[in-house]
């Protein structure tokens, strides 16, 4: 991981570092990618070249990029239903992950996962889960083996605003005070849980929550990756050092419905409202604006990531679909039911 802090330049003002300015570069592109990558599982799902459904993260790129970039390639994550985006910001391939949801033997679960099951060992991703909370006992199992290990390894559980609902996330959150484990809960408040606004489904303070459990908590900008990575690392580091887990809500929105096929939203939602938040909070035009800014990005080196970005996505669009199915006779191989 990179890292460094602002330096300070000749006339004594802070200035960005080379790592830093890389650094933001990387995540900007990080960001891009997922975007773009689900763009593309759109049209896969809606051209019917793509079975099963998803849930689209866009507009929650900040997140997954922001808290990923502050921890080691070996520091483990558990994720949701809508886990695209944390899968790549901890760096699955991208032809892998669409090998799998197009449903092809050389997928991360050799096709017999999909959407919501992406799992890859490789890069400590310990698996998307489909059921609401679910991952939070995974989570908190794997910062508690690290504890036993002796490992300074540290896990983020990510988890949409909805899994507040759940008996689970309790249950752990307070094993994880009392034993001082190296987990960090993630909670991803895009405001709707499927077709209904958070405040018909959850009472009081959110944070107040995490809070009763004596686990630190803390709240940001979801849509400001400078932020999210900013508070991110203070939250990992501290949960590496042996002083225990935190809870950091990040206050988001998705762009798209609650899955690929959600597309008629008005009865839960306004179009004002989607727009706004299009126009007013995008994460990626936010990051642009302010590394424009500071002199970090033009409009050359925004034409050459995109560049990248649409090579890759597309290189990996092409790879799944040519990929070959599975074997009829390894159905029943590798499932669990
Ligand atoms: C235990 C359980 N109950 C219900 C569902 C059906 N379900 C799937 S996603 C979802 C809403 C999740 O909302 P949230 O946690 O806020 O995540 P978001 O979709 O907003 O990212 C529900 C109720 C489920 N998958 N698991
Ligand atoms: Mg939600």
């Amino acid at each position: 991981m990179v890292q460094s802090e602002a330096s300070k330049s000749a006339n004594g003002e802070a200035s960005i570092s080379e790592t830093e300015h890389v650094r933001w570069l990387h995540m900007y592109e990080q960001m891009l990618k997922i975007r773009v990558f689900e763009e593309h599982v759109n049209i896969l799902y809606t051209t019917a070249k793509m079975p099963g459904l998803a849930h689209l993260y866009i507009g929650e790129e900040a997140i997954a990029v922001g808290v990923c970039e502050a921890l080691r390639r070996d520091d483990y994550i558990t994720s949701t239903h809508r886990g695209h985006g944390h899968c790549l910001a901890k760096g699955a391939s991208v032809d892998l992950m669409y090998a799998e949801l197009l449903g092809k033997e050389a997928g991360y679960c050799k096709g017999k996962g999909g959407s919501m099951h992406i799992a890859d060992q490789s890069t400590g991703n310990l698996g998307a889960n489909a059921i609401v909370a679910g991952s939070t006992g995974i989570a908190t199992g794997a910062a508690f083996s690290s504890k036993m290990r002796g490992t300074d390894q540290v896990t983020v559980c990510f988890f949409g605003d909805g899994a507040l609902g759940q008996g689970l996330l309790y249950e752990v959150m307070n094993m994880a005070s009392l034993w001082k484990l190296p987990v960090i809960y993630v909670c991803e408040n895009n405001l709707y849980n499927e077709y209904t606004h958070y405040s018909e489904t959850t009472a009081g303070d959110m944070s107040g929550r995490a809070k009763a459990f004596g686990i630190l908590t803390e709240e940001v900008d979801g849509q400001d990756v400078r932020v999210v990575y900013a508070t991110a690392q203070r939250l990992v580091e501290r949960a590496r050092q042996g002083e225990g887990p935190a809870f950091l809500l990040c206050n988001t929105y998705r762009y798209h419905g609650h899955h690929v096929g959600d597309i008629q939203r008005s009865y839960y939602r306004s179009k004002e409202e989607e727009e706004q938040w299009k126009t007013e909070r995008d994460p990626l035009k936010l990051l642009v604006a302010w590394m424009t800014e500071q002199q970090m990005l033009d409009a050359a080196t925004l034409e050459q990531i995109e560049q990248r970005v649409r090579t890759e996505i597309e290189v990996g669009v092409e790879f799944g679909l040519n990929a070959p199915y599975p074997e009829r006779n390894e159905v029943d191989q590798d499932v669990y039911a």
